[in-house]
Parts: structure tokens; C-alpha cells; sequence
């Protein structure tokens, strides 16, 4: 009897819900979807969000907009930049150096990247998944010594003082910046460098080079045998560089749904005072990461190869009037970003923001993180076997949620697979989640 009240009070509430749909229908999707798109803004960041250094046939040199005017929800990291650099095989960036720390993650391809600093040259080959840091104030220059692949490198910097003002500084001349020799005046530069105007002129006037340049392989591999015989060489330095290879670690998680891949400052010790952790994520196709939150850090991730979709829920103040009281009330709503990724997304997930990141079902989705703020740090999930809320006691669940303990159980702990598991493609998660939960709330009235 009370089971048929329900269905006949469900089917109004539906009934009501479409014919609301009907008003409007086309304004309100409209609306809609203006809204989806602005609250994608938020957190996810496309190509329109980048800023060229550098932008030849060779390469490109870019940098994200400062996160402070990309969204408001990003204020906790104003002073951190992400940078993207990319050459074309056999090539050369000019030495520079910035007003930075930053640490890089080898996306992709091999090189040779040497670094001017406490009165020595440092050398070190590069593979794909290595993770380096450089110094702010390091002279780098960098060559990609494959024949054949690019060298992708995605760079977290932190410019000094707490700014979000990132600078780069350009010893030799280019098309795209002159050199800073060229900012002093004549007399200053002769007289430092001993040398007539003219010469200075040869040397820092106007350059057609390009800041990053295709070289002679002859030079391309001189200047690789140098990195591999300073690696053997005595070691002159406080503070090496040396890169840490993250895709030869360990797993933190791996089933054949994807695999995590973590380094921290017990890793690379260089990682501490950035306070960064460097993530990489590899979501099988069709395969879903489960949602998490991270309890610190913010999680700044970009997609480096493949395609799917994120979603993030963020509380949203939302103010209303009760008709019989003139007091104004706050609510607190979830809102959901929600965007699509493919290569070259960036997206941030701040601290305590549930959020859930799916492959397609066509390819793997693959992602180097960024994890800003990383001391004490915790991922935690809220779904899975793993499922942080299955620690709840009985009777906590029961209050909590108004069924059964054992229903509470059978949702949060409704897959057998931890952090990585089956994606919405596959289309049997709702029928298992959803319908011990119907029945319960069903059972629940009807024992009222
Ligand atoms: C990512 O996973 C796919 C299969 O799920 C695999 O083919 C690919 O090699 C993996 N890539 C990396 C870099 O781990
Ligand atoms: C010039 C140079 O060092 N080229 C090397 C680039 O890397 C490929 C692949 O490892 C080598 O075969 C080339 O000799």
C-alpha cells in the first residue's frame, strides 16, 4: 500500500520534472550549457590559456596565465607557474635563465640538458619520465639528441619571492629576445667584457637565430657525450640535479584498470623545499579513477596523452528567502565542473574538492601531476574497496545516512577494485549501486 504511494508520489515528481522541462526548454539548455562552460573555466584550462615564449618551427617555449587570473578558486597557488617546452629533434635552446625553481617531468623523447652553476657545468642526459630541478638563477640550454621524437617537457616553477611574475633571462640574442648584455649601457658592457662596441655588436646585435635552433648533429652529439661523461666524472656539487626516473619506480597503485605512479621528497630529495610531489597516471581506456580528494595539495595536472573526461565538486554559497521569514538564509550546493580532456588539458583539483577522472573508451588517458603542497598530503578516496567512509562505525552510518548499516556497507564498498576501476562506459556500476539503495529506501518507508 505505502510501496504504491511512493511510486504514484514518484511519478508526479517526474511528471512535474518534464513538464517544467517543456517551458523554456530551449533558454534554460541554453543557459545550461553557458553555465557548464563557465564552470569548466574554474578549473580546466585549454590552449587559450597559455602564453608563447617561444613559438617556431623548431619548438615552443609557453607558460599557463598566472592561476590568480585564470580563476578565483585558485588563489592558494598565485606564486606557482606551470610552463610547457617542446623541440623538434635536433635542436638547441639558447642558454637562459630564470627568476625560478622549477622542477620538469620528460613527457616525452631523450636529450642532454646542462646546467651553469656554483662555478661548474652540469650535465645530465634525459629520458622520458625523468623528473630534475633546476635552480632559480641556473643557466640551462638543452638539446634533444633523437633523431626522430620530440622532447616534451612539462615544468612546474615557483618564481622567488612569492610572486607569480615569471622571468626569463637570455644570455645570447634571438629573434624573440635580445640578450641582456644588450641592456647595459656601451660603456659598462665594454668596459667588462674588454672588448670594442663593435665586437659587442657581432656578438649580441640583432640575432635572426631562433631561441631554439636546429643544430648540426656533429655539435647535437658533442654536447651529448659531454652530459654522459660529466655523469661518471667526480661529483663538484652541493646541490646536484641529478634526475630521478619516475616510471621506473614502483607503482602505488596498479591493476590492469591503470597504474600510479608517485615520487616525493623521499624520492628526490630536491622535491622538499618546492614542496611537490610528481605524479604520474596512466587510466585504461574505459577505466575510471575513483573518486578522491586530496587533503592538502592542490593537484595540478596535465594530460599528456589521450582523452576522457574530469568532473569536480565544489560548494557553492547560494542565498534564499523562506516566505514567512524575512531573514536572509545561506545554503551550501554542490556544484559539478564538468569538461572534457584531451592532450595538452590542464586541470586543477584544490584540496578537499571531490573529483573523479575518466578515460575514454577509446584510448588510455595518461597524466603527469603536480602536486603543490604536498607535506602531509593524503589522497583519499571515497569509493572502492579502499572507500575512506567504509571506516565509519555502524551505528555512525546508520545515523549518518539513514539505512541500514549493511546497505551503507553494499554502496561504498560496492567494487571489488580499488583506485582504478570500470568506467561509467561499462554501464554495470549503476545497476549494482543504485538498486540495493532503491530498495532500501523503499523497504525503509514501507517499514515506517
Ligand atoms: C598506459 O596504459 C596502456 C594500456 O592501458 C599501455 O598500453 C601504455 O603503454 C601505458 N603507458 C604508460 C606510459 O605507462
Ligand atoms: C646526434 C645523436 O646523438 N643522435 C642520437 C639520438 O638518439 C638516437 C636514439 O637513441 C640515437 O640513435 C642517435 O645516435
Amino acid at each position: 500500500m505505502k510501496r504504491t504511494v511512493l511510486i504514484m508520489l514518484s511519478f508526479s515528481l517526474l511528471f512535474s520534472l518534464s513538464s517544467s522541462l517543456h517551458h523554456d526548454q530551449e533558454t534554460e539548455k541554453q543557459q545550461e550549457e553557458w553555465q557548464k562552460e563557465k564552470n569548466a573555466k574554474l578549473l580546466i584550462f585549454g590552449e587559450e590559456s597559455y602564453e608563447d615564449l617561444v613559438s617556431s618551427e623548431h619548438g615552443k617555449l609557453r607558460i599557463l596565465k598566472p592561476f590568480a587570473e585564470l580563476s578565483p578558486m585558485l588563489q592558494g597557488i598565485t606564486n606557482y607557474r606551470l610552463g610547457w617546452f617542446e623541440a623538434e629533434p635536433l635542436t638547441f635552446l639558447v642558454p637562459t635563465h630564470t627568476n625560478a625553481d622549477s622542477v620538469f617531468y620528460v613527457v616525452e623523447g631523450e636529450g642532454a640538458i646542462a646546467l651553469l652553476h656554483e662555478g661548474n657545468r652540469e650535465s645530465h642526459v634525459i629520458e622520458k619520465g625523468d623528473i630534475m630541478r633546476v635552480w632559480a638563477g641556473s643557466i640551462m640550454y638543452l638539446i634533444n639528441k633523437s633523431k626522430n621524437q620530440k622532447l616534451k617537457l612539462a615544468r612546474l616553477l615557483r618564481p622567488v619571492g612569492n610572486t607569480a611574475s615569471f622571468q626569463v633571462f637570455q644570455s645570447a640574442g634571438s629573434e624573440e629576445a635580445e640578450s641582456y648584455f644588450r641592456g647595459f649601457s656601451t660603456e659598462i658592457a665594454e668596459a667588462a667584457l674588454n672588448t670594442p662596441r663593435e665586437q659587442l655588436h657581432q656578438l649580441f646585435g640583432h640575432q635572426s637565430r631562433a631561441a631554439i635552433t636546429k643544430a648540426p648533429e656533429e655539435k647535437i652529439r658533442a654536447i651529448a657525450q659531454q652530459a654522459y661523461e660529466s655523469e661518471t666524472r667526480p661529483w663538484p656539487f652541493r646541490r646536484s640535479n641529478k634526475p630521478f626516473n619516475l616510471l621506473n619506480k614502483q607503482p602505488m597503485y596498479k591493476n590492469n584498470r591503470g597504474k600510479l605512479l608517485e615520487a616525493d621528497r623521499n624520492d628526490y630529495e630536491q622535491l622538499r623545499d618546492l614542496n611537490v610531489r610528481v605524479t604520474f597516471t596512466n587510466i585504461s581506456r574505459g577505466s575510471m579513477l575513483a573518486p578522491f580528494f586530496n587533503t592538502r595539495a592542490f593537484k595540478l595536472a596535465v594530460v599528456t596523452k589521450g582523452s576522457g573526461y574530469v568532473e569536480i565538486i565544489y560548494p557553492e554559497e547560494k542565498e534564499w528567502h523562506k516566505e514567512d521569514e524575512p531573514q536572509r538564509q545561506t545554503e551550501e550546493r554542490y556544484t559539478r565542473v564538468s569538461s572534457p580532456l584531451s592532450q595538452g588539458s590542464v586541470m586543477v583539483s584544490p584540496p578537499g574538492h571531490p573529483t573523479s577522472i575518466v578515460a575514454s573508451k577509446e584510448q588510455s588517458l595518461q597524466m603527469v601531476c603536480f602536486e603543490i603542497q604536498a607535506e602531509s598530503n593524503e589522497m583519499v578516496f571515497i569509493a572502492g574497496k579502499n572507500n575512506m567512509l567504509s571506516e565509519l562505525e555502524k551505528e555512525a552510518k546508520e545515523l549518518a545516512f539513514g539505512v541500514a548499516a549493511k546497505v551503507v556497507d553494499e554502496v561504498l564498498r560496492g567494487r571489488e577494485e580499488e583506485v582504478f576501476m570500470a568506467g561509467p562506459w561499462e554501464g554495470k556500476g549503476g545497476e549494482k549501486l543504485v538498486r540495493p539503495l532503491m530498495e532500501s529506501v523503499v523497504s525503509f518507508v514501507e517499514g515506517v
